[in-house]
């Protein structure tokens, strides 16, 4: 029995000295400790021994396990550190190889659109407000003087939620809500997304953007609307560039016009831009209708102002020459990527 304990002694300690890691040490120490070990298989035959031998081989067996179990845990704490070291030799950083590219994002070419043109109007002393895109009927239609029966505020024309809410049209529902809280002057712009429902092709999208400006104070007049609007179109493109305001209509202005101004890729002409006619028509404006503004709790005999709205996907589009709008809201990066 002592000889067998010695010759698996000296098996066990060459087969830890053997082992390459740390795993290996765990399969040893199942092997020959474990439940159905080869130490555990000679404690649980000790019954079968004589009443003087149990004492003296339980003894040695003690030894050889408690020999086998301190091998074990040094040979353990010694690869554990080999491995530590080899890990930390091969993971090491060289701080000093040059670094990767990083790619710089950018942005989307409507977004510097709208920052442009909102910055032109905020040198000019116009406040920037916000508002929802789900607004009331009465906001987005009946304060804005719109006729009971106009064709867009049916259910094909608009995106209605219930019969009181909707997808707003336009974004002249948030100026409706400033003139309601705030006192004359006022001087704002309002960009934002409107809802139509239009079938998407080229040059129609169910969701768009706006931009919309409002003046309201004491003597304002056409001419200050003419002048605003001259100056943000020589600050946007270009000095060269003239302003042409042809009469329109619009229920919430009252008298009301389109501006066109010089074709900018012909410089008037006539192109393939300007469909020949030297002109392209950017947005539309007029004097607040007096309606509206007593509707938004403004005393019209007191206070006059003006009021502009321009479609910002169209003036992305004719800035970078795109001819198809779903391109600016699909967020193909081979299309993003060229401005
Ligand atoms: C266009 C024309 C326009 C307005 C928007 C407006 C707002 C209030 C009162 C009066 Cl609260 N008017 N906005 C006025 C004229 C034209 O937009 O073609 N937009 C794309």
């Amino acid at each position: 029995m002592k000889d067998k304990l010695q010759s698996l002694l000296s098996n066990v300690t060459s087969e830890i000295k053997g082992s390459q890691a740390v795993k290996d040490l765990e399969d040893i120490r199942v092997k020959y400790l474990g439940k159905k070990g080869e130490i555990t298989s000679i404690l649980k035959g000790m019954k079968d021994l004589s009443n003087e031998e149990r004492p003296k081989v339980g003894k040695i067996v003690n030894e050889v396990r408690a020999e086998i179990e301190q091998l074990l845990a040094d040979t353990r704490k010694a690869r554990e550190e080999e491995e530590l070291n080899l890990r930390l030799k091969k993971e090491k950083i060289d701080v000093t190889l040059p670094g990767g590219e990083t790619k710089l994002g950018h942005k989307h070419p409507l977004l510097g659109v709208i920052d442009e043109i909102r910055d032109i109007f905020v040198s000019m002393g116009y406040k920037v407000v916000d508002g929802p895109e789900i607004e009331t009927v009465y906001n987005n239609f009946d304060a804005l003087n719109a006729p009971i029966d106009h064709p867009s505020r049916g259910t094909s024309d608009t995106f209605y939620i219930t019969d009181d809410l909707l997808l707003r049209t336009q974004t002249s529902p948030v100026q409706v809500r400033s003139m309601k809280k705030m006192e004359p002057p006022i001087k704002i712009v309002t960009t934002g997304r409107c809802f139509r429902f239009d079938e998407l092709d080229a040059t129609h999208s169910p969701m768009f953007h706006q931009m919309e400006g409002l003046v309201v104070g004491e003597g304002i007049t056409m001419a200050d609307l003419k002048g605003a609007l001259d100056m943000f179109v020589k600050r946007f493109f270009g000095s060269h560039i003239k302003t042409k305001f042809r009469p329109h209509h619009f229920p919430f202005t009252e008298p009301s016009g389109e501006v066109d101004v010089t074709c900018f890729k012909c410089g008037g002409k006539g192109c393939r831009m300007c469909k020949g006619s030297g002109w392209i028509e950017i947005l539309g404006c007029g004097m607040v209708h007096p309606n509206v503004l007593e509707e938004c709790g403004i005393d019209s005999e007191k206070y006059s102002g003006f009021a502009f709205g321009m479609g910002l996907d169209r003036i992305t589009m004719l800035k970078y020459e795109i001819e198809d709008i779903r391109l600016l809201f699909e967020n193909d990066m081979r299309f993003i990527d060229q401005f």
